[in-house]
């Protein structure tokens, strides 16, 4: 999640990457990790997809202590290869997108302070490990996380990084998915998040659209709020293909020529699984705000 903040200004992926420090953690930061683990499995509970749950328990991710990465690495390189590493902070996207096509995830070794438990600017430990690492112990997700890094150089050589931001998130960050019979959260953004997590499962207001590649690549999106549309795939198989199938850079070319799509409006083209009221966005004069 890396939109409008101080981003690191170094390029290759390994000066990013620093030691964890998993021995300079506090008692209080310790007490944090643990008090946001227990209500978001809390507010979760029912709501959010089985391969979340199954990737906390392979990787052995409580509300004990703040995950060492060196522990939890040996689990998750096991599953699928992946290995998380220790990042200050959001980092650049050639970097970012190298470490994924070389199944790094980057994660910032920092935690937020007790009095920031709802919202932080910049994505912290408790976002990157609690939200993006326990799926990367499924293998279809992480092939298609894999996937998404190695589409990384030619966006930046063909000016499709916006278009590639979209995409990571309506699903990376904020995607839904169909689970027996009913509709999941999947989204890092939405785990990680006590307001939205119980925005998705309680309130009527977002639509819940079916996943489509170009819908979601041509849709603007707010940085600091929740959503008004949720994307909804079939499964992490289907992303996977639906991914990797089709070329990207005809989309970046045709989309480039065509306005943003907004959440706030479902296309003609939307397969609408759930129209929302919209009633948490009624008197939000920021619906003409320019869209990322
Ligand atoms: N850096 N640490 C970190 N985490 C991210 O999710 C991230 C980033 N840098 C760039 C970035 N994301 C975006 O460019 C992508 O979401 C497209
Ligand atoms: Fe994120």
């Amino acid at each position: 999640m890396a939109d409008g903040h101080a981003v690191l200004n170094v390029t290759a992926a390994d000066e990013c990457i620093i030691d964890q420090g998993w021995e300079n953690y506090t008692r209080e930061d310790h007490n944090t990790w643990g008090t946001l683990f227990n209500r978001q499995m809390k507010t979760l509970s029912g709501h959010v997809c089985a391969e979340y749950l199954e990737g906390l328990r392979v990787l052995g991710i409580t509300a004990d202590n703040v995950p060492d990465f060196e522990v939890m690495n040996r689990n998750l390189r096991k599953a699928t290869g992946w290995e998380v590493v220790a990042v200050p902070g959001l980092i650049p996207s050639r970097p970012f997108f190298d470490m994924l096509s070389n199944r790094q995830f980057p994660a910032g070794n920092f935690i937020r302070k007790p009095e920031q438990l709802d919202y932080l600017e910049e994505p912290d430990i408790f976002h990157d490990v609690f939200g993006h690492i326990p799926l990367l112990t499924n293998p279809a997700y992480a092939d298609y996380m894999h996937a998404y890094g190695c589409a990384g150089d030619n966006a930046i050589a063909n000016k499709g990084v916006k278009y590639l931001a979209r995409l990571n998130w309506w699903t990376i960050e904020f995607g839904l998915i169909k689970n027996q019979g009913d509709i999941k959260i999947f989204g890092a953004g939405i785990c990680s998040s006590y307001g939205e997590s119980r925005y998705v499962a309680e309130d009527p207001s977002a639509h819940f659209v079916q996943f489509d590649l170009e819908r979601c690549m041509r849709t603007g999106y707010y940085i600091d709020d929740f959503q008004a549309t949720y994307f909804v795939i079939d499964s992490f198989e289907d992303l996977f293909t639906q991914a990797v199938e089709r070329p990207f850079l005809p989309l970046y070319e045709k989309f480039r020529s065509l306005p943003p799509l907004t959440p706030f409006v479902l296309e003609e083209s939307d397969q609408v699984l759930r129209r929302g009221t919209g009633g948490y966005w009624k008197d939000f004069a920021r619906t003409k705000e320019k869209l990322k």
